[in-house]
């Protein structure tokens, strides 16, 4: 999908051709076209949920495609990612900016061995969009420093993102030492990732499992529902 031809005028592009260059741009890591087009989306008046799932999540699935299939490398996906990362910096405060009443807090970060964070940074924003303050621990993130942190921000919920089949089971690791702390029960604890499924969420304990972004901020709202009403 590379695209030799010179400068292309963003703005001249229909909303399908720019959404299929979105795509491109994505493929060769052009953080700066990115930009641009995230940018355009939004004067033509899509919301931010909108672009970012049409022009920059899809995006990245294309590049998962081509990652899996040895077309495309580690560097290659790092500036996709890069460029995925300008996209949503720009959409991040309009994703916030719901006016929601505050939720509660959230402690989030990717498990110990993996570094993938644009999905875990993805459900950030749409908690913040539903009413969550969220303390992101960031990637390769170890059960001390989870727990710690829920402790010393006297959080609601722990949510652990991992995208490897090898990291995956941390999760479990993380739940276990809570257990054993006595602590368990005081937290709402969701995971996510692209390799889980209901069935690991429930293997390892945790109160859910969440899809992607937006079920993870349903689910959040939810649960802090039902944990209030029962207490
Ligand atoms: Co990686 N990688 N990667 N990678 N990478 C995958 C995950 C892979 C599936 C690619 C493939 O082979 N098709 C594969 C994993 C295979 C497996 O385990 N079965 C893989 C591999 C193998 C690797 C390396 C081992 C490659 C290598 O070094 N040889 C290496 C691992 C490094 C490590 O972590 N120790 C590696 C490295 C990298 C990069 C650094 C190059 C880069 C990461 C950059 C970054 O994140 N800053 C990268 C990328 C970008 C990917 C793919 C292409 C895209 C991931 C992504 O950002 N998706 C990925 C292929 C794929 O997933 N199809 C791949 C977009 C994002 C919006 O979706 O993260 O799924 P996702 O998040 C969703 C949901 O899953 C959910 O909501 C999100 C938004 O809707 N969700 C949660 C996620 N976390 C949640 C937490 C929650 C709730 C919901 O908590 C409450």
């Amino acid at each position: 999908m590379t695209d030799d031809s010179p400068d292309i005028d963003l703005a001249s592009l229909s909303d399908e051709e720019l959404t299929e260059q979105m795509h491109s741009d994505l493929y060769d890591g052009i953080a700066d076209a990115i930009t641009e087009g995230t940018n355009i989306f939004l004067d033509r008046g899509w919301n931010a949920e909108k672009v970012l799932n049409d022009a920059l999540v899809e995006g990245m699935r294309i590049v998962g495609i081509d990652f899996r299939d040895g077309i495309l490398f580690v560097p290659e996906v790092l500036l996709a990612a890069n460029a995925m990362k300008a996209g949503m910096a720009i959409l991040r405060p309009l994703l916030a900016e719901t006016g929601a009443v505050r939720q509660g807090t959230v402690v989030i970060g990717t498990v110990k061995g993996d570094i993938h964070d644009i999905g875990k940074n993805l459900v950030g924003m749409m908690l913040e969009g539903a009413g969550f303050d969220v303390v992101d621990l960031g990637i390769n993130t170890d059960a001390d420093k989870f727990i710690n942190a829920l402790l010393e921000h006297n959080a609601d919920i722990l949510g652990m993102s991992a995208l490897l089949t090898t990291t995956m089971p941390y999760m479990k690791v993380v739940i276990e030492e809570l257990k054993k702390r006595g602590l368990r029960d005081d937290y709402i604890v969701l995971v996510g990732g692209a390799p889980l499924n209901e069935e690991f969420g429930a293997a390892v304990g945790a109160d859910a499992y969440c899809r992607d972004a937006a079920v993870a901020a349903e689910t959040a709202r939810a649960l802090v529902a039902k944990r209030r009403a029962a207490a």
